[in-house]
């Protein structure tokens, strides 16, 4: 298999290639063509030529088209997911869920081609009119992690299309087969040549071209802390548009009345399910003493029995990690850890599936004390810490206080307590009796302190990256009229 970067329409192919390896089993799953500065420089150049047809192509049409894209990704969406799986590791189950968030987000988005809503208001003077619309930003960078790839760039993407933008997307090079895979979708649907671009490299310098490059105006990215910080600064410096979403450390609350058994099922997945690879999985289970014995007896015992392996196994419950980069990294934090003196419960260890694949035993962690570096830092693996807490105060406090703010749930029967909970965790998302995973495309998805820098995924709020407001006032007095200084005393 052989993947390559579309350009203007076209698929483009390099004289250098880079592998991408299959993590269950490190077996090359493709060869991808690389792309280089002069793609980035193609790349711009066909965006913001397509821009000024796209942006007057009326948006109900625009939004037929991702309604289009919408039903092949329908279609193809086993074909696709399959393909995702072997790409980047996660479970075909999970894999199916990836590709069903871009489906919800095209017909979403494709909905928004009749609304993109702007509004009128009244205005002070006699015989002129007043309105507010959305005109669609230029030439969009998008910049997206491996964790999901379909899902997260779909946020992106679909948003930035129905408004009338143009795009080049770099996706993470751990992913490149699907992600070439979701762009022929695109060009199978009949969008236009230019709108819609793809490079894929490995390493930093594709991505800082398109970061610093005059053409594009409005950024979007997805992934480290490290990275967004320096996308942001040197977008500062060019007076763009950017917006980021970070890391996360996530916590499940756990208060005395919650139901055991709903819980530890709860914290299962939203810990382990995507082998702990997404923003929003839990890594912090922060538990009232009470009912903490027996919860970690029972999360104990669930977690011995997840079955480790290939993702297109149907019997496999957590699949490997990205790679051995990620491998090393989540073992370092859990040595961390011992080292802090916290007590491993099970797992602490790299393992393998047949002497294959980069597969990291789900670990438990007990004791672990708030401030510690394991109690603070993104380890993005199977690995759960357990910190027992006396009061609802004392657990919203120590949620509180992480540098992240992406996602926190409460597990609590207790419907005051619950609200007091939903008023005061300062997160960006929040789940009452429900992990911290598993946000659906139709509200705005991001994080508060280090997760993000303001800005809003998903939902309708997507739209505000996407598009600059443009206020317009009619007067048809047929004479000069004064605002602010006519009709006043
Ligand atoms: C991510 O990990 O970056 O809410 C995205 C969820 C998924 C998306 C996660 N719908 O867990």
């Amino acid at each position: 298999m052989e993947f390559q970067n579309y350009i203007n329409g076209k698929w483009i192919s390099s004289k250098t290639t880079f592998a991408t390896v299959n993590p269950a089993t490190e077996e090359i799953l493709a060869q991808i063509a690389e792309a280089n500065l002069a793609d980035v420089e193609s790349a711009v150049q066909a965006a913001s030529e397509a821009f000024k047809s796209w942006r007057l192509t009326p948006a109900p049409l625009r939004g037929e088209l991702l309604f289009k894209v919408g039903d092949i990704l329908k279609t193809k969406k086993e074909e696709l997911a399959r393909l995702l799986t072997q790409d980047m590791g996660k479970v075909i189950t999970e894999a199916r869920g990836d590709i069903q968030e871009a489906i919800d987000m095209a017909y979403f988005m494709g909905g928004e081609g009749r609304r993109l809503l702007g509004y009128t208001a009244p205005v002070e003077m006699p015989n002129k009119f007043g309105m507010a619309m959305r005109d669609p930003s230029g030439v969009v960078g998008i910049i997206t992690p491996w964790n999901f790839p379909i899902a997260v760039p779909s946020w992106k993407i679909f948003p930035a299309l129905i408004a009338g933008n143009t795009l080049i997307w770099k996706p993470s090079p751990e992913t490149p087969a699907i992600s070439a895979a979701f762009t022929k979708v695109f060009e199978e649907a009949g969008l236009p040549a230019g709108v819609f671009n793809l490079l894929l490299a490995p390493g930093a310098e594709v991505g800082r071209a398109l970061v610093d490059h005059p053409g594009v105006r409005v950024l979007s990215f997805t992934g480290s802390t490290t990275t967004g910080r320096a996308i942001a600064e040197a977008a500062g410096r060019l007076n763009k548009k950017v917006s980021l979403e970070m890391g996360g450390k996530n916590a499940i609350i756990v208060l005395d009345d919650a139901d055991l058994e709903l819980v530890a099922d709860a914290t299962l997945w939203a810990a382990f399910g995507t082998t702990g690879q997404r923003c929003t999985a839990a890594s912090r289970l922060i538990v009232q003493k009470g009912i903490a014995p027996k919860l970690k007896e029972a999360l104990l015992a669930r977690t011995k029995k997840l079955t480790l392996g290939n993702g297109l196994d149907l019997n496999v419950e957590v699949g490997p990690v990205i790679n051995k980069i990620a491998l090393d990294r989540i073992h370092n934090y859990v040595q961390v850890g011992q080292k802090e003196g916290a007590r491993v419960l099970t797992g602490a260890e790299i393992t393998d599936v047949n002497g294959k694949g980069f597969f990291y035993a789900p670990t438990l962690f007990d004791g672990v004390r708030p401030g510690s570096t394991l109690e603070a830092e993104e380890v993005f693996g199977p690995v759960l810490s357990i910190i027992e807490v006396n009061s609802l105060e004392e657990a919203i406090e120590i949620n509180n206080r992480s540098k992240y703010g992406l996602s926190t749930s409460i597990f609590t029967q207790d419907v005051n307590r619950a609200f007091t909970a939903m008023r005061d965790i300062f997160t960006g998302l929040v789940y009452i009796n429900h992990g911290t995973t598993g946000a659906e495309i139709q509200f705005p998805f991001g994080g508060v302190r280090g997760t993000g820098n303001g800005h809003r995924e998903a939902g309708q709020t997507a739209l505000e990256l996407f598009t600059e407001w443009k206020s317009i006032y009619v007067d048809y007095s047929g004479k000069l009229q004064r605002a602010q200084i006519d009709n006043r005393e």
